[in-house]
């Protein structure tokens, strides 16, 4: 294979920060768009549990995981020492982001799916820990130090998610929070990696994304 294959969605913010890694890394690769809605045989082909994003590097290595992208990228090609110091910190805190913050992020994004509690009632659980990145960012430019880490790049897309929920509420409460979401969001890293792709289909001439 000449290059990886990356099967991805758009908005997902797991793909966001593997197709962030990949750019950051300049790492070209195929890219195949897909609708949650109606995935391709291929995708499940490759990987069963049909989630986005998928990265297929070769025909016998697959990685399924969007951390282990951004982990596979960074192995290659990491020119701001993005995971280079405190990384016990920065694992610890992209664990509560996928493990804790996501559960809470769903309920408050979907709160009319989730009716056993209020929308207020969300919308305070996000806040607990909004409030813990708020109070971070009183200090120092990023999570972990003055300098951009991984775990920026991770957590990111769901802050982001979050806050688009209610942004004057977002922005009225978090301080520090919003300036931190408003710079990653301008970036050009991330605008390059959110440009539209037509969905894939089989047999479609590939998207070459040219991260170089
Ligand atoms: N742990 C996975 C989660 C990926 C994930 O849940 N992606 C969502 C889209 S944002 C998805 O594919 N959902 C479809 C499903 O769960 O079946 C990762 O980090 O890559």
């Amino acid at each position: 294979m000449e290059f990886p294959i990356l099967y991805s969605f758009r908005r997902c913010p797991y793909a966001i920060r593997a197709r962030m890694a990949l750019k950051y890394s300049k790492i070209t690769y195929i890219h195949r768009e897909i609708k949650l809605s109606n995935r391709p045989d291929k995708l499940y082909e490759i990987s069963p549990k049909g989630t986005v994003p998928v990265m297929m590097i070769s025909n016998n290595k697959i990685i399924e995981e969007s951390l282990d992208i951004m982990h596979y990228a960074l192995q290659i090609k990491d020119s701001k020492n993005l995971y280079q110091n405190h990384l016990e910190k920065q694992d610890n805190l992209i664990k509560k982001n996928d493990y804790q913050f996501k559960k809470a992020l769903d309920r408050y994004k979907y709160h009319v799916r989730f009716k056993e509690k209020t929308y207020e009632f969300y919308q305070e659980e996000v806040a607990t820990f909004l409030k813990e990145y708020d109070i971070i960012l009183r200090n120092q430019k990023y999570l972990i130090n003055e300098n951009i880490t991984l775990s920026d790049y991770a957590i990111f897309p769901f802050i982001r998610q979050c806050a688009h929920v209610d942004l004057i509420w977002f922005k009225k409460n978090f301080k520090y929070l919003a300036p931190w979401l408003e710079k990653l969001k301008t970036s050009e890293l991330f605008i390059s990696i959110m440009k539209k792709y037509d969905i894939w289909t089989e047999g479609a001439k590939d998207t070459i994304v040219k991260n170089d």
